[in-house]
This record gives structure tokens, sequence and C-alpha cells, in this order.
């Protein structure tokens, strides 16, 4: 049988092939986790999720033989990790499945990030490129896993281009106006569809990390649904 060591192990061998990654893991008090299927709650969440356009590669594989799937990023999440939830017995929860699990909370708590002014957490590495696919829940405590350390980047930086570039305003330190955004997507005359959200892009940190073209037309496309 596994120790909890060894289930770290194993989640990162069985994922890696497909671009995802164990992103960190959530601690919670005694009744403070989400509700298991099982009863009870749980102990702690291993987040998985994606760093720059790591996941592409596999996912554009199989979207390419699987081109009428609905939901397909979440689909293919679904399809991989479901699995190996089951193999290594934990739960797992999807970050667009109603009810909404706070995925961001959690990774604040276990990458120690904190929200760039776009809403998006921003990595000191990865920047504004980077996701989070599934948390595996677990009913036992699990191994600890060290949070990044490091300033946050949105602190020394001065000129803020990522509340000034957006062609409609809809980016503040207030508030994401999503109507105003998709209004503009709605054109398909921008830029932002065909090649990434200009607020976003507009970022200096983690240039490296930016997601391939191909990827960045797939998110706009969701968003502007
Ligand atoms: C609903 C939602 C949206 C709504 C926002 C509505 C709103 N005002 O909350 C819309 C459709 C606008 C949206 C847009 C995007 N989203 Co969104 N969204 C979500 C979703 C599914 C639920 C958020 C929620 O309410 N959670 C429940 C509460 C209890 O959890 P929480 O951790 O406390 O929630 C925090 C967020 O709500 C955050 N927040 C509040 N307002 C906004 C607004 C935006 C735009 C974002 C990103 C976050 C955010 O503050 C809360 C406190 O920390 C989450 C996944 C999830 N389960 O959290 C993804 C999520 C937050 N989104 C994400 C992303 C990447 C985006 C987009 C960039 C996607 C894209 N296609 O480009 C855009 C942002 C565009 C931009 N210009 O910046 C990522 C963020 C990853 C990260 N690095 O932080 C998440 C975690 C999904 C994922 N699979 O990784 N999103
Ligand atoms: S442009 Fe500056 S303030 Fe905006 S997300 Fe990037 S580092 Fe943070
Ligand atoms: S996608 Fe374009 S319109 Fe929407 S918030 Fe980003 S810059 Fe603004």
């Amino acid at each position: 049988m596994s120790g909890p060591r060894d289930i770290l192990t194993v989640i990162r061998a069985a994922l890696a092939p497909h671009g995802l990654f164990l992103r960190g893991v959530v601690h919670f008090d005694e009744g403070d986790g989400p509700e298991l299927k099982k009863g009870g709650c749980a102990a702690g969440v291993v987040l998985l999720g994606n760093a720059g356009g790591s996941l592409w590669p596999a996912f554009s594989a199989w979207r390419a033989n699987n081109p009428d799937a609905a939901d397909p990023l979440d689909t293919w999440s679904k399809l991989l990790i479901r699995p190996l939830a089951e193999s290594i017995g934990a739960q797992a929860f999807f970050p667009s499945d109603p009810p909404w699990q706070p995925f961001q909370q959690w990774a604040m708590r276990a990458e120690g990030l904190r929200a760039s002014p776009l809403g998006i957490l921003i990595h000191p590495a990865y920047g504004l490129w980077h996701g989070y696919r599934a948390a595996l829940a677990f009913a036992e405590p699990l191994p600890q896993v060290p949070a990044i350390s490091g300033a946050h980047p949105c602190d020394t930086c001065l000129e803020k281009p990522c509340l000034t570039t957006c062609p409609v305003g809809a980016v503040s330190a207030a508030r994401f106006d999503i109507a105003a955004c998709r209004r503009h997507l709605a054109t398909g005359q921008a830029g932002c569809l065909a090649s990434g959200c200009l607020a976003r892009t507009a970022c200096p940190v983690g240039v490296d990390y930016r997601y391939p073209a191909a990827q960045l037309r797939f998110h706009m496309a969701a968003l502007g649904l």
C-alpha cells in the first residue's frame, strides 16, 4: 500500500505525460475541507494544473481525435483525472463544476500566490500564464509541500500595464466588466479574440510561459461565448 508521500509521486508521474503538474497541497482544519461523497470532510486537497502551455500538446492531440467533444478541456481533464483519483482513493473536484469550489483561495494557501489586478492569480515565474484543472481531495492528512516564497510581482510593478491596455476599459482594479469584454470579443475584429487578452499579454512577468497562439485562441473563444 502506498504511503502519503508515495501518493504525491504517483500523482506527479501519472500527470507528467499530459503536461499537468502537482501545483500544491492544502491542509484543512477539521471540518473545513470540502465534503466528501463517502462522508466527512477532506483533510487536504492536491491541486493539479498547467504552467504555461504545458497541457497544450497532449490536449490538442486528444482534441484532434475528438473534434465534437463538448467542453473539451474539462472533458479531457476529467477523462484523465477521474481514473487516477479512483486508483488512489481520492475524490476529484473540477474548477468549472457547480457548486464552484474555491480554487483560487486554495491556490493562495497552497502556493502562496496572490491575485493580480485582473483577478487571475499571479505566479512569480509563470506570471498570469497558468491555471487549475482539478483538486484531488483526501480524507487522510497529506504531506507538506513547500509554498513559493518571494515577493508579489504586482507590488513592484509601478506602471501596471494590465490596467490600461484593454481597448474597451473592461479591466479595472475594482472589477472585471465581462459584458463589455464579451461585446468587444463579439465584434471579432480586435486582436483579443485572435491573439489573446491584451490586458493579460501586457503583463511583463512570465513572458516565456505565455500560452501558444492556438491555446490563446481556444481560451478567448470560450470566454467570448
Ligand atoms: C466564474 C469564473 C469566471 C467568471 C468571473 C465571474 C466572477 N466575477 O467571479 C468569468 C467568466 C468572467 C471568468 C473569466 C476568466 N477566468 Co475565471 N473562473 C471562474 C470560476 C469558474 C468560478 C469563480 C468563483 O466564483 N469561485 C468560487 C469562489 C468561492 O472561489 P474563490 O477561490 O474564493 O474565488 C475567487 C474568484 O472568484 C476571484 N474572482 C473574483 N472576481 C474575479 C474575476 C475574474 C476574471 C477572475 C479570474 C477571478 C475573480 O476572487 C475570489 C476570491 O479569491 C473559477 C474556478 C473556481 N472554481 O474558482 C475560474 C477561474 C478563477 N478563472 C480563471 C481564468 C484563467 C479566467 C480567464 C483568464 C479565462 C480566459 N478565458 O481567458 C478569464 C479572465 C479574463 C480576464 N480578462 O482577466 C482561472 C484562474 C487561474 C489563476 N491563475 O488564477 C480559474 C481558477 C479557473 C481555472 N481552471 O484555473 N472566470
Ligand atoms: S502588469 Fe504589473 S500589476 Fe498587472 S498583473 Fe502584471 S505585474 Fe501585476
Ligand atoms: S479580452 Fe480584450 S476586451 Fe476582454 S478584458 Fe482582455 S483586453 Fe479587454
